[in-house]
């Protein structure tokens, strides 16, 4: 198996947003970790074309997702440049089957480091969270996968906003904030921040650890999303997200084509 030929294909279909079928169909075998490597080859790639890593995601962070998409674990996956939208609105035509889901984001001031991080190292470590939206666009035919392709698909990472407000990681609660969706002012999808490892802090902690294993921590200036907090969500071209972070603020996304 050649680790960056399936790297380089899957940097195609990612920047094409051409479907593509699931690479376990030819390599059955292919475990986690060489998943992993194979991502690892995909963005280096887009760091060649100056699209530096700016952060790091968890994905299937919630049982229920991972129920849904027939796994039994959380992935993670890497964030660069060019995925951050910079306004609201998100362009669908270059993109296969695009979902939306709500997602909190933390940035780091500090490394975080090791396989024996707690929550307080976690806290210490935080300068803020967002409110952000995530755009997961799977590169698999109907959006079906394992667990090797999934990460080599760098967790299905595509696009991710922001809310302009900065939060101090003490403002709330973050495992009671409820979150609703509407999309087209109807209500889609409404969860709580717990829906995330139970607290959203975990999931930093699992990420720590997982990066661990592949010797990488998280820098310091890094975002992390830590996982939707509901189900994603299918949008195309006209659609208008409205997502209330209950006592917080509402994010809106337009799909454009
Ligand atoms: C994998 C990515 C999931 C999340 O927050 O759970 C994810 C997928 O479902 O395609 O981003
Ligand atoms: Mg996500």
């Amino acid at each position: 198996m050649d680790v960056k030929a399936i790297a380089e294909k899957i940097d195609y279909h990612q920047q094409n947003g051409i479907e593509m079928v699931k690479i376990t169909n030819e390599y059955p075998e292919l475990t986690v970790e060489e998943a992993y490597d194979i991502q690892k080859l995909t963005i280096q790639r887009y760091v060649e074309r100056n699209d530096p890593v700016i952060g790091w995601k968890m994905g299937l962070t919630s049982k229920a997702k991972q129920i849904s998409m027939g796994v039994d674990e959380p992935i993670y996956g890497r964030l660069t440049e060019s995925m951050e939208l910079r306004e609201p609105v998100l362009h669908v035509k270059d993109l296969i089957h695009p979902k939306v889901e709500p997602e909190f984001a933390f940035v780091m001031n500090k490394e975080l480091k090791g396989g024996n991080v707690k929550p307080r190292d976690v806290w210490a470590a935080a300068d803020g969270i967002y409110l952000a939206l995530e755009v997961i666009d799977s590169r698999y035919e109907n959006f079906k996968f394992t667990l090797p392709d999934v990460v080599a698909d760098n967790a299905s990472s595509t696009k991710f906003v922001l809310g302009s407000q900065v939060f101090s990681p003490s403002y709330t609660q973050w495992d009671q904030v409820k979150v609703t969706m509407h999309k087209n002012g109807e209500e889609v999808q409404s969860g709580y921040g717990k829906a995330v490892l139970e607290h959203p802090v975990h999931s930093v902690v699992e990420l720590t650890k997982m990066m661990n294993r592949d010797n990488l921590t998280i820098k310091p200036g890094m975002a992390v999303l830590v996982g939707g907090i509901t189900e994603a969500v299918s949008v195309e071209e006209g659609d208008i997200l409205n997502v209330e972070y209950e006592g917080l603020d509402t994010l809106n996304l337009a799909i454009n084509e």
